[in-house]
């Protein structure tokens, strides 16, 4: 039998590794003295694949108003110069630093000609994803992942919200038979991301001086099969692609205070996984 002494030794010491590890996850906002800025590249190695299309075959006067015929799925986006597109690149495991200064556009979703803009979000844990659509049509904003929704958009610019309140990735698609529409809407704990522009390019600032792991995430792009799926608008099974799965690089980062860090990351089609998402 344990003595009284003894068993609240044990509680206090309970209480101190919950309080640790909680401590470990959550962020903390500081003032960052002499900052540094990690800027860099992602570019594409090998032959560049062919784009992934879909034939746009439904509400094509909303959908496809310059007659295209069909609709690149953005799983890819690749620059002339091989800069990779709407790659999020990341410090890994940052505790503390600048406060959360993420750009409201990647926090708001617009549906316009059946098409996702922007393709990747970026939402900070506990705050709000808003969503519209602009287009006259019924689209539905289906989400798997991170946060689970199925939300209708019957009516054009109606702004819809939702906190997000796990973090994590959230794969979304459209269930009224827009097969070709999904995007990625990432949910994280601190502000240290940004998300590759058309060339490639990605800067983060007011990083505290310091040795990390930069991590660059991208979305699978490789089609994998046409799956079939249940339309809610025609009540029908249709089919709709399905991607590989995400891929990671990691890259170690010296920041010094007042300097400027670079580091290039290269993707390739080897690093594709193959095995399938089905969300
Ligand atoms: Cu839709």
């Amino acid at each position: 039998m344990p003595s009284p002494r003894a068993c609240w030794l044990a509680v206090v010491a309970v209480c101190l590794l919950l309080s640790t590890s909680a401590a470990a996850q959550t962020y903390r906002t500081i003032k960052v003295d002499d900052p540094g800025t990690i800027t860099g590249t992602v570019k594409w190695s090998g032959v560049v694949p062919a784009a992934s299309t879909v034939t746009i075959n439904k509400d094509v006067s909303v959908c496809d108003p310059q007659s295209a015929k069909t609709r690149d799925l953005e799983r890819l986006v690749i620059g002339p110069n091989k800069g990779v597109a709407n790659t999020v690149v990341y410090l890994k495991n940052i505790e503390a630093g600048k406060a959360m200064d993420l750009p409201p556009a990647r926090r708001t979703l617009n549906q316009k000609s059946c098409r996702y803009e922007p393709h990747i979000l970026l939402v900070p844990q506990n705050d709000k994803l808003a969503i519209k659509s602009s287009d006259p049509i019924l689209h539905t904003v289906h989400m798997s992942g991170a946060a689970t929704y199925n939300l209708p958009f019957p009516f054009p610019d109606t702004q819809v919200e939702r906190q997000m309140s796990q973090p994590g990735i959230i794969e979304l698609r459209c269930n009224a038979g827009h097969v070709w529409m999904n995007g990625i809407v990432m949910v994280v704990t601190h502000p240290y991301y940004a998300v590759t522009d058309a060339s490639g390019n990605f800067r983060i600032d007011g990083v505290p001086p310091g040795q990390y792991v930069l991590v660059a995430w991208h979305e699978g792009w490789q089609t994998q099969v046409q799956a079939g799926f249940y339309d809610v608008l025609s009540q029908t099974r249709i089919s709709r692609p399905v991607f590989s799965a995400d891929s990671t690089w990691e890259k170690p980062v010296n920041v010094t205070g007042g300097g400027t860090a670079t580091v290039d990351f290269i993707l390739s089609e080897g690093k594709a996984k193959l095995s399938a998402s089905t969300h």
